[in-house]
């Protein structure tokens, strides 16, 4: 299975084509616009997500809501677009204006600048952008479903905003609940401490990233390989998490912490129970070998602070040359919550692909068939 996304920001829709889907594969298109809506939602985001209200358009692949096997093309339309059409139609509009030149540190501006031999860096910022996560969100939400089917689930929370951080340990339901609440953090009080940290960045014109985990439940062992590198289950999520903008770091189970303490506290001891294999800690996060264990798989992701700051940081006119301050028009101030959903949406493709990469299957009888019969 594979994702090819396309789309600019301010351009008419952001659009995907998955390939490899098994047929058969019943849709729900409300969740898929639920899982959009959720993508928008968050406390911290700026004047954009009043305008657009996600919507998924299925464009081909699918009859009758059943997937058909063939690539399966999707849009979510722009509707800022009515607002840009004069500045970016393909058919011919007014590059003199809407330009950006005055470089934001930390954005794919000046880089971008460089290696497309552009002047604007719109040319470059409206691909960059992250708007183009409503297509992971979509492609996420339909392997999800065909997840679903095999009685495999993904949830997570937002654990960490700008140093505010919610550790506790939740079930699939809890945190599923907690994204009810402005921040995804299921700890109100701890919810209610990353509300204020927001508005006090607002106020300053500044912006924040946060930490989000993800949890894959259900998963049978033996998805991913430990026999060639780049097969690896927790390299392939974590390349495609790094792949999401403003993402730094990726960490499985214990991750990090597990460089500091001695091996008899990192790994999960293992023992019998009810004549089968089991283990009473989890802090591989599902993963050993490169390969699912069974267990929960359990991802970390840290999301830098967006680039586009109100106050603006010191930078340089890439055209001019001159000491200036970064262009900042309109923000979100910090959008955790839609990161922690379109990470979710990204684990839950790269899984659904891993059990289609072992047991294929060209209709969903046959993928369904193929893992009941793999071992638990
Ligand atoms: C983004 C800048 C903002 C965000 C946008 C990503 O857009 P605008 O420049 O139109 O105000 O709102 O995210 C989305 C539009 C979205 O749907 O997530 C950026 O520079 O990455």
């Amino acid at each position: 299975m594979k994702l090819t996304s396309s789309g600019e920001s301010h351009g008419k829709a952001v659009a995907g084509i998955i390939e490899g889907l098994p047929s058969n594969l019943e849709l729900d298109i409300d969740r898929i616009n639920k899982d959009l809506a959720l993508r928008q939602s968050g406390y911290g985001r700026g004047g954009r997500q009043k305008i657009e209200k996600d919507r998924i358009e299925i464009v081909s692949g699918v009859r009758n809501r059943l997937t058909l096997g063939s690539p399966l093309m999707f849009a979510v339309v722009n509707r800022d677009y009515a607002n840009w059409e004069e500045y970016m139609a393909p058919e011919g509009c007014d590059t003199s204006k809407k330009t950006l030149t005055r470089v934001r540190p930390g954005h794919a501006d000046l880089t971008g600048l460089k290696k497309y031999d552009q002047q604007d860096a719109r040319n470059i910022l409206e691909r960059a952008s992250a708007r183009e996560t409503a297509v992971r969100v979509a492609a996420g939400s339909i392997a999800r479903q065909l997840l679903g089917e095999l009685g495999v689930t993904v949830s997570g929370y937002v654990r960490a905003v700008c140093g505010i951080e919610d550790a506790g340990e939740y079930s699939m339901a809890e945190m599923d609940a907690a994204k009810g609440n402005p921040i995804w953090m299921p700890d109100s009080a701890k919810c209610k401490e990353a509300m204020a940290r927001i508005d006090e960045l607002k106020a300053k014109g500044d912006t924040a990233g946060g930490v989000v985990q993800v949890v894959v439940h259900g998963l049978k062992p033996g998805f991913g390989s430990c026999m060639q590198y780049d097969t690896k289950l927790d390299g392939i999520l974590c390349g495609a998490l790094m792949g999401v903008q403003a993402v730094k770091g990726v960490e499985i189970g214990a991750g990090f912490e597990a460089a500091s303490l001695p091996g008899s506290r990192v790994h999960d001891e293992i023992y019998m129970e009810d004549g089968r294999f089991a283990r009473r800690t989890n802090r591989a996060g599902g993963i050993e070998g490169g390969m699912s264990n069974g267990e929960d798989i359990i991802v970390r992701a840290a999301f830098k602070p967006i680039p586009t700051l109100m106050k603006g940081l010191k930078t340089v006119d890439y055209v001019s040359h001159e000491a200036t301050t970064a262009a900042g028009e309109r923000s979100d101030v910090c959008a955790i919550c839609a990161a922690e959903i379109i990470a979710e949406s990204v684990v839950a493709f790269e899984i659904a692909r891993a059990v289609l990469d072992r047991i294929g299957g060209d209709s969903m009888k046959e993928v369904r068939e193929r893992y009941a019969a793999l071992a638990d």
